[in-house]
């Protein structure tokens, strides 16, 4: 028998990846392409698929050990014509014993287990369908002689709702099949009749389990070929419907945690194979590996540019901070539907007011800007408008109403952007608003954030007043709601019903979720925070 080492083959330029499963034992029988240990790179995982069919010799790495393209994990031992033979030379020896004596077994019992390297030929059925009765048979997969091992997929068929394999009750040769495409069948119905390779008894046909329904084919004389994966083929018929997939690789897909649908089809009538998941895995290990932009998105990835083609360059790592701004900024891009509402909110007579405040701020060792009054007006807005203090809860199905109001205020800070969060502004005075936010504001600067001191904000403040600009949308920091920003105060002429008066004007751009609040929902906000901001004796109210 010929032996071959097994290696790992190409990892889709991933190198140094762990072994985080071994998923066969030496002496372990197994089918080309079944799964031998699991890798998992940085960023995804893969099975190690076994070369042919055979019988595992040796394995030489466990959990935890690290591999690359062309590591040899172990050796297979072929299970060729020799045992073919001995198989063939067995199965005549079974032809000589009365038919007879098989067929109670078959109904009532499991066979004894056949004697090492002993075949037994046994009809091929249909097995539980989950419901579904006279479906099309719109694949053959083998023919008479093939060998199979067991689960292999003999033929599929197709139901309502999904096609599903019918397969190989046992590891053996094909002596016939006795259906063609375009046939109907049913639960029970022979398909055709195997040869099983019985193994020291270890590859025994599986014990009969009554069938549901006579089988419409000519009665049971060797041991009924129902296979031991009745369930899993029942949930299979119902997952995916739209999918073409056999059942094996519909494990494996879940194994890997694989939208089947997102997978290119290659095989027969745009069924998805092994080869097809694999290489889509490959696909996304690659670009993950890349670190391409818009893995999972469907988005083209951005095309590689060596920029000192046109200027000298100084190529630097990014912070983790800004590396995580940066992963975050994407994910709430592409996941949020963002609506950006603009206005302008007249705060002459808070800045007159402001300004008269602030020798006492400083008294207090307090410096008074416009984010306080922000901060007080959104927490004031958010009180105002319940239906805005909202988050889409992650099943997407139900709104999160909050009776809490925390607000987060994004700091520029020279590591990059961090956005520590003030708790309960609603109940706290301008002074301690403002104390709050410089101390949150120097720690950020200060890297003394803790991770909680940037959670659970319902709303975001971002102000760019002091740097300038006349307006920018702003990116939804989700699960919050929203997002203010907000911009340069300018003196603008404003009518005033007689004539125009000049005006102290704070642009503000508010973007909100719009699958979690409508524009109404936003535009009240808005609207109710502009008007404080016109006048902050509201807040008294
Ligand atoms: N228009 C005009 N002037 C403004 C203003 C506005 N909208 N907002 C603040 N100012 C003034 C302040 O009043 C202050 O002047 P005075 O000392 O004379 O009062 C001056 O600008 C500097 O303010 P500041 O920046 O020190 O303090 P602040 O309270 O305005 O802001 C903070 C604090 C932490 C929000 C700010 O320092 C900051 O980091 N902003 C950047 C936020 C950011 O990066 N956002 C973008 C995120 S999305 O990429």
């Amino acid at each position: 028998m010929a032996k071959q080492v097994i290696k790992v083959p190409d990892l889709g330029g991933a190198d140094q990846v762990d072994v985080i499963e071994i998923a066969v034992a030496v002496g372990d029988t197994v089918a080309e392409e079944d799964a031998l240990i699991v890798v998992e790179g940085d960023k995804a995982s893969m099975d190690v698929p076994a070369p042919m069919a055979g019988k595992i010799l040796s394995l030489s790495v466990k959990e935890g050990d690290k591999v690359s393209e062309g590591d040899v994990i172990g050796e297979i031992e072929v299970v060729g014509e020799a045992a073919a033979d001995s198989a063939e030379e067995a199965a005549e020896e079974s032809k000589q014993e009365p038919a007879a004596e098989a067929a109670p077994v078959a109904e009532e019992a499991a066979p004894a287990p056949a004697p090492a390297g002993e075949a037994v030929e046994q009809e091929i059925k249909v097995p539980d369908l989950g419901g579904a009765d006279a479906v099309d048979v719109i694949e053959i997969t083998v023919a008479a002689g093939d060998e199979v091992g067991e689960g292999d997929s003999l033929i599929v068929v197709e139901g309502d709702k999904a096609s599903m394999d019918v397969p190989s009750p046992a590891a053996g040769t094909i002596v016939s099949i006795s259906v063609k495409e375009g046939d109907k069948v049913s639960t029970g119905d022979v398909i055709g009749v195997i040869k099983a390779q019985a193994e020291g008894g270890a590859a025994a046909p599986e014990p009969a389990a009554p069938a549901p329904a006579p089988a419409p084919a000519p009665a049971a004389q060797a041991p009924s070929a129902a296979p031991k994966r009745d369930h899993q083929l029942e949930r299979d018929l119902t997952v995916s419907a739209e999918v073409y997939a056999g059942p094996a690789v519909r494990k494996l897909a879940r194994e890997l945690g694989v939208t089947l649908n997102k997978v290119k089809a290659t095989g027969p009538r745009n069924r998805v194979t092994k080869d097809d998941l694999h290489a889509y895995i490959k696909e996304q290990v690659q670009k993950a590996e890349s670190g391409a932009v818009g893995v999972g998105a469907g988005l083209p990835p951005m095309p590689e540019i060596d920029f000192s083609q046109f200027g000298p360059v100084n190529v630097e790592p990014m912070s983790k901070i800004h590396k995580i701004t940066a992963a975050n900024m994407s994910r709430n891009w592409l996941n949020v539907p963002h609506v950006t509402q603009f206005d302008d909110a007249d705060i002459t007579e808070l800045e007159d007011f402001r300004k008269s405040m602030k020798a006492e701020a400083e008294k207090r060792g307090v410096r008074l800007t416009p984010v306080p009054f922000l901060l007080k007006a959104a927490a004031a807005a958010l009180r105002a408008e319940p239906s805005f203090n909202v988050s889409l809860h992650n099943d997407g199905e139900q709104i999160v109403r909050k009776d809490y109001v925390h607000i987060g205020m994004a700091v520029d800070t020279p590591k990059g952007l961090m956005v520590p969060v003030i708790r309960d502004v609603d109940k706290k005075g301008l002074y301690e608003l403002a104390e709050e936010a410089t101390e949150m504001a120097l720690a950020a600067r200060d890297g003394k954030l803790k991770p909680r001191d940037m959670q659970g904000a319902c709303f975001t403040i971002s102000s760019l007043g002091a740097i300038g600009g006349t307006g920018f949308t702003p990116i939804v920091n989700a699960p919050e709601v929203g997002i203010l920003g907000v911009s340069k105060l300018s003196v603008q002429p404003v009518w005033n019903g007689k004539e125009f008066v000049p005006r102290q004007m704070l642009p503000l751009a508010l973007s909100y979720d719009h699958r979690a609040v409508n524009g109404g929902d936003a535009g009240r906000f808005m609207t109710y925070l502009v008007n404080v901001l016109g006048d902050v004796r509201r807040l008294l109210l």
